[in-house]
């Protein structure tokens, strides 16, 4: 452990940036020709968004870029982390693609540059088109071509200008959350179908990192997984035994074939006949060198063989407003992790930290977050002891930007290092806010 101050820990090129998602913060939800997403249909849906609400407006971005560009500047990031809505881009996933679409896309890119900020442009944050889920969505196979010629028709557009592009965000999320647990769109359950999903959205990265490179990509291409560290309940048998299959369908099943062209065996065999059909071809083209890993960490995952959820707070362990526990350890834990396991580890971004909080009321024109603030601070020292142990870490990006369309938990929880009241659109920068801001000041130092 390192005792200089934080800010003395990491080199002068770390990339420092904030985060946000298209359909959380957008709205714009018709404008200029936009095509239906799969998370515009879900959210209506009786019962599935907790507050019943959606994203036609979410934090109005699309009518307030010049006002959020700045914000952004103002916080003195050097990296800013986004995703572009592909219904925007090509309203039905197939066929015509829509110019205006991307003129959203080009000044949003363009003002970054003017302020002297990294774009890290994300391709698929969830928000899927439905015209696709009508054919069958990410269970569909057809629908990996679609995505790589979607891929191609950005970077032909924005690519020149980006510092970072990103196939798919927590394809995990995408194929357990909606194909699997049916609590995210496009709401289905089927752990057979959840399966294939997660083949065809690692197919689909693979084959467009192939078609971006032949193309001549000059951005930085990888792929974002959401990680945890995950640790069995007690030192018994079982426990650890349940642990490691966790472990194998979470973490191991996406970097595996990432990193070694193979699923794990163990998970494979768990899954008997819900495991995916795998073509002749498939595994090579997953396994496509990556120019960075992209790691959204929020929470350490504890299992028991009982399959009982481990209750953090009913532990008494400090939990956020997501009950999910705060565990800066399990960061540490789960790089060094991925530097033992996979020799050919490219750097390495949090691409996703940060946490819901309660305290986030305005009072006198502040927010004093101060949970937020020790969150932040706490994880960013983990990157910094995992630096020190020698694994590659090239940047942090806090989610997010400011609080937003948080999917099933709708606008109930705050992610934000700015406030937003969805009643007026007025941003308030948090104390949290302020505090990376006098810390990024101080890393320049
Ligand atoms: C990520 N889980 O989602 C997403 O990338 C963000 O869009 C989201 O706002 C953020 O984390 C906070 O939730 C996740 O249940 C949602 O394991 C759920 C889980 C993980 C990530």
């Amino acid at each position: 452990m390192s005792h200089a101050p934080l800010s003395r820990q990491f080199p002068p090129d770390f990339v420092w940036g904030v985060a946000t998602s298209s359909f959380q913060i957008e709205g714009g939800a018709h404008e200029d020709g936009k095509g239906e997403s799969i998370w515009d249909r879900f959210c209506r849906q009786p019962g599935v968004i907790a507050d019943a609400s959606n994203g036609d407006v979410a934090c109005d971005h699309f009518h307030r870029l010049e006002e959020d560009l700045d914000l952004i500047a103002s916080l003195g990031v050097n990296a800013y982390r986004f995703s572009i809505a592909w219904p925007r881009v090509q309203p039905a996933g197939h066929g015509e693609f829509n110019p205006k679409g991307l003129d959203f896309y080009e000044r949003l890119v363009d003002g970054l540059k003017q302020r002297g900020i990294q774009a890290w442009a994300t391709l698929n944050h969830w928000d899927l088109p439905q015209g696709l889920q009508d054919r069958g969505g990410w269970n569909d196979r057809d629908t990996v071509h679609r995505f790589v010629d979607y891929a191609r028709h950005v970077q032909a557009r924005l690519g020149d200008r980006l510092d970072g592009l990103t196939t798919h965000n927590e394809p995990w999320v995408v194929a357990t959350l909606g194909h699997d647990k049916g609590i995210f769109a496009p709401g289905l359950k089927s752990r057979k179908v959840a399966a294939q999903v997660s083949h065809h959205l690692l197919l689909s990265h693979g084959l467009a990192l192939q078609a971006l490179r032949a193309d001549g990509a000059t951005a930085k291409l990888g792929i974002v997984l959401n990680l945890s560290s995950t640790v069995p309940a007690t030192a018994m048998p079982a426990d650890v035994a349940a642990a490691k299959l966790a472990d194998s369908h979470s973490r191991r099943w996406y970097a595996d074939p990432l990193f070694k062209g193979a699923y794990p065996e163990d998970a494979l065999a768990d899954l008997g006949a819900d495991a995916p059909v795998v073509q002749p071809g498939d595994m090579a083209a997953i396994q496509q060198p990556m120019d960075y890993l992209g790691v959204n960490y929020y929470t350490r995952s504890v299992i028991a063989a009982s399959g009982e959820e481990w209750n953090a707070k009913g532990r008494g362990l400090p939990v956020s407003d997501m009950d999910w526990e705060i565990y800066p350890d399990g960061l540490t834990d789960l790089l060094v992790l991925l530097k033992n396991d996979y020799a050919n580890l490219p750097p390495v971004y949090i691409t996703e930290n940060g946490g819901a909080f309660r305290d986030d009321a305005v009072v006198l024109g502040r927010v004093q977050d101060d949970d937020r603030v020790a969150y932040l601070q706490t994880h960013i020292a983990a990157v910094a002891s995992a630096l020190q142990q020698g694994v590659p870490m090239a940047g942090y990006m806090v989610w997010s930007l400011m609080d937003n369309f948080e999917w099933a938990s709708g606008y109930l929880k705050r992610f934000g290092i700015v406030h937003v009241d969805y009643g007026t659109q007025v941003r308030t920068p948090k104390a949290s806010a302020d505090w990376y801001r006098d810390f990024l000041l101080a890393c320049k130092g």
